[in-house]
């Protein structure tokens, strides 16, 4: 099926159009407008050429049924309303990936799933094939389960990038996948925002384990007993946590987890509860250093039991903190603030090490080997991450949106006239710069030891626009960096592609640091706990390694730069995901809200793009067949090469010649007029036929 055809089903006024490249006039109002009609009459997908915009319902809507599948499958898509099936309709190379994209909360998770089961659905059965789709579909409850969690826009956001390969045969059976993650957001584990959750998996087993399970555990019910439990919002409408709990169980042992590997999961879970609950006094020593002690040792005791540590060596790290230099160990005492933090500091790592281990666990089970069908999705967390990773998906969907566009003109010998657009690559400069990036200054102020503070790297950003070309401050109203006193204390501003942004430094320096006491991963290592010994290799005191782990900004722009490279080197599908309202409710459609995310996802430039040149295209045989009726010398019959046909019929009706070009198997028409003028044409036609008919049958009776 060649990606663009004239699509009946596309063209209808009373539900709008089904592709945004038939809006005539374009512009950012028509263009919002059509996106309400549909959504009004649930009509939640629209296409821009082979993109999939896809709006949320919020609500349940019955057009992913095992039927629906049957009918897409089975029919031609361009008789079909636009659909998300239809990402695989559009093109057969063997390479795809598909990218979805959108904000939080504009589903893009639950597009990846409707994505997956069909996948599941429509390839091969056999033994072998079901359990590898069933591993595959239940790696998602168990994902969601430790990567998820409530927040203001989500009920269930997805708090980790996610990037999944499906591997299939030659037959289009799946052999398995490989699913990447890319950088938890930690932080989570002990601090949530204001009427957020921590990841489900926590209130999950509270609600859901066994008296038996939660004893063993040590753990109490009651989430109002863990410090690391938010409280104003513990449980959510529409969230069955207790019925989760046991989803998560069964999907464990689906995907393949062994009943002892469950038991340590979830030991490791508790063990962070009981972590939060630890908390520090100051003591006074006569040398004038202060120093932290545990002031109730209950909960260090129950965390130790569980985890196999000897209740001494945790202590002793939450108090000290060595330091190596050269060949000398120096043994500094922490005060309480420094212990609480070194506490933290273990409650994130242990948790996001666990989930990094749960994923590649799950890859263990279904993996192949790399490439092939991939399906990606991306939800990244902390706002300035999120904003560079979407900055760079962006700019390979321009740079791809172009290149594939171009390539079909030359596949089909036709004149290609370049485009203008905005290239946000200086952006993604200004962010990722290895010498005098953002990213590269907020390293360089990690690294510098004693008094870095967010104020001092604010402070570098500064200098830096001084002298760099992309940081001009101040007077320029183009710069795409800003700091200056107009701006809330302690913040800069970046101009993103999609809009300027206000980020608060406070916190970039902590969150990108991470640092986690040697003296405490040693602790770790030392445990009698097989999951913990490997979590924490770094601990062994045989492989001490005075390099400072990588900072997380920089594992972020290593594994963004690897997915970037991937996403070259195959082709790309986008689902692009909007949301209509920030209630999370069915039937509110926000103008304002809707536009935002149009502009940013740069939906009206794409329509451009695309109607740039050729607005559409179509193969000769259904141009002809659909439009023969409307010339005398090829109705019924065209006898001959379609593409002589379709020169015939476009003279007879004295289209202008400089609205098609004609290429090695398709037309391509200019603007989409030409379109409309020929489907009116034809409407006008068969309504003729049918009155005509009626006659004829009328005067047979
Ligand atoms: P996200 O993946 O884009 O956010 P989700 O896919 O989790 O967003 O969608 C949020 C919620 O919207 C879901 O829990 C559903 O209730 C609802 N929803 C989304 N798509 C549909 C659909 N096609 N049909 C019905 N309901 C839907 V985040 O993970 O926060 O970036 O990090």
């Amino acid at each position: 099926m060649s990606k663009m055809e004239v699509k009946t089903s596309l063209l209808d006024n009373m539900i709008g159009v089904g592709d945004m490249v038939l809006i005539e006039p374009l512009s950012e109002d028509t263009f919002i407008e059509n996106l309400k009609k549909r959504f009004d009459h649930n009509e939640i997908y629209t296409y821009i050429g082979s993109v999939v915009i896809s709006m949320n319902p919020y609500k349940s809507l019955p057009i992913y049924t095992a039927e629906k599948v049957e009918e897409y499958r089975n029919r031609n898509f361009y008789e079909l309303s636009p659909h998300i099936l239809n990402i695989f309709s559009f093109k057969q190379d063997n390479d795809q990936c598909i990218l979805i994209t959108g904000e939080s909360g504009a589903g893009k998770t639950e597009a990846s799933k409707f994505v997956m089961s069909y996948v599941a659905a429509v390839c091969g059965k056999g033994q072998e094939v079901n359990k590898v789709k069933e591993q595959l579909l239940q790696s998602n409850p168990v994902l969601e389960a430790f990567g998820n969690a409530k927040t203001v826009k989500n009920d269930n956001s997805s708090r980790f990038g996610k990037y999944m390969d499906i591997e299939f045969d030659f037959k289009g059976d799946p052999l398995g996948g490989v699913i990447s993650n890319y950088l938890l957001e930690k932080s989570r584990v002990v601090k949530q925002p204001r009427g957020e959750r921590n990841f489900h998996i926590f209130y999950q087993l509270l609600s859901g384990a066994s008296d038996d399970t939660l004893q063993k555990l040590k753990l109490d019910r009651d989430f109002s007993k863990y410090n690391y439990l938010s409280l104003d919002s513990a449980t959510v409408n529409g969230l069955d946590d207790a019925a989760s709990f046991r989803t998560v169980r069964n999907a464990m042992q689906i995907v393949g987890f062994m009943e002892d590997e469950v038991q340590s999961i979830l030991e490791l879970v508790a063990a962070v509860l009981k972590l939060g609950n630890i908390e520090f006094k100051p003591e006074s020593r006569c040398n004038g250093y202060d120093e932290s002690r545990v002031k109730d040792k209950n909960d260090l005791k129950e965390m130790c039991e569980l985890l196999g540590i000897e209740q001494s060596v945790l202590e002793r790290a939450f108090s000290f903190r060595t330091v190596e230099a050269k060949m000398e160990k120096v043994s500094t005492t922490l005060n309480v603030a420094q212990a609480y933090y070194a506490r933290d500091a273990l409650a994130k790592n242990l948790y996001s090490r666990l989930f990094s281990w749960l994923v590649n666990r799950i890859n263990e089970s279904i993996k192949v080997c790399l490439s092939g069908f991939s399906l990606n999705l991306c939800c990244f967390f902390e706002q300035f991450i999120i904003n560079y990773c979407n900055e760079k998906l962006q700019q390979i969907f321009i740079e791809l949106t172009l290149r594939e566009e171009q390539e079909e003109y030359v596949r089909e010998d036709i004149e290609w006239t370049n485009i203008e657009y905005f290239n946000n690559a200086i952006i993604c400069d200004l962010i990722e710069n290895n010498k005098n990036g953002i990213l590269a200054m907020l390293d360089e102020e990690c690294l510098r030891p004693g008094t870095v503070t967010d104020e001092t790297f604010l402070d570098k950003l500064n200098t830096m626009c001084a002298e760099h070309q992309h940081f001009e401050s101040r007077q320029s109203k183009n710069s795409k960096f800003l700091t200056d006193h107009s701006l809330p204390h302690n913040c800069f501003r970046i101009q993103h592609y999609a809009g300027k942004v206000l980020y608060r430094a406070e916190g970039f320096v902590d969150k990108n640091n991470d640092l986690l006491y040697r003296d405490l991963s040693q602790a770790m290592y030392k445990a009698n706990h097989s999951l913990i010994k490997i979590l924490f290799p770094e601990g062994n005191p045989a492989k001490v390694n005075l390099k400072r782990p990588p900072t997380a900004g920089f594992q972020f722009r290593a594994s963004v730069g690897t997915l970037m490279k991937n996403l070259l080197t195959k082709n790309p599908n986008y689902i692009r995901c909007i949301k209509p309202n920030d209630k999370k409710a069915a039937h509110i459609f926000t103008d304002s809200l809707v536009c935002h995310q149009v502009r940013y996802l740069g939906l009206l430039e794409n329509v451009r793009v695309r109607r740039a040149g050729y607005a559409f295209r179509q193969a000769y045989d259904p141009c002809l067949e659909r439009y023969k009726m409307l010339c005398k010398q090829t109705w019924p019959h065209w006898k001959g090469p379609a593409r002589e046909g379709v020169e015939v019929l476009l003279t007879d009706l004295q289209v202008p010649a400089e609205e098609f070009a004609y290429g090695r198997t398709k037309i391509f028409i200019r603007n989409p007029r030409t379109l409309f003028f020929l489907e009116e044409k034809r409407s006008q036609c068969l309504e003729d036929l049918a009155t005509l008919i009626q006659k004829i049958y009328r005067g047979c009776k």
